[in-house]
């Protein structure tokens, strides 16, 4: 799959549009999600697909951050996953994020850890992925930035080539 710009600019819209409408219920409390991430978490437990990818050790290594649970970010129209996270740079954070289908995930480099990329590659995994892509080579500048735009429901299963034995692995539940 491979992201199209009109689906970004269909996004813009959709925000524009949601800016005016939260005006229109200024007087209205208790509504916002805009600090994402209050949501509850889901628990890993109900995507086996998710949990297995991030803990099993059979490819790759397991994932240093993951905690069994996926982030909520399923009200968020763009959702950003930092690559290059952890003590050592050597992870995404969040390892697991679920978001709604039509969701743009913007994963961006932190600059540490080394070079890194992200990959989505079902041969090289454990499990199914129902999305596939690639950042391509892997680059450790700090800033960098690779979208996918995610409309289909699934599971992403994705992970960065350099560091697959260390566990940089990560999943995206798109509901
Ligand atoms: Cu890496």
């Amino acid at each position: 799959m491979q992201s199209h710009p009109g689906v970004t600019r269909r996004t813009y819209l959709r925000l524009t549009g949601l800016a005016t409408l939260t005006t229109g219920l200024a007087g209205c409390s208790g509504g916002g999600n805009d600090d994402g991430g209050s949501d509850e978490a889901l628990s890993g437990e109900d995507y086996p697909a998710v949990d297995e990818w991030l803990t099993e050790t059979e490819v790759g290594g397991e994932a240093p951050n993951y905690d069994g649970t996926i982030v909520n970010q399923r009200e968020e129209d763009t959702v950003q996953v930092d690559v290059g996270a952890g003590d050592n740079g050597i992870a995404f954070e969040p390892a697991a994020v679920a978001v709604s289908a039509g969701t743009t995930v913007r994963w961006e480099w932190t600059g540490e850890g080394g070079a890194h990329n992200v990959t989505a590659g079902p041969d090289d995994q454990i499990g199914e992925s129902d999305y596939e892509f690639s950042s391509g080579d892997p680059v450790d500048e700090e800033g960098e930035t690779y979208e996918q735009t995610l409309d289909d429901s699934g599971i992403a299963l994705y992970h960065c080539e350099p560091h697959l034995s260390v566990g940089m692995k990560g999943a995206v539940v798109v509901e």
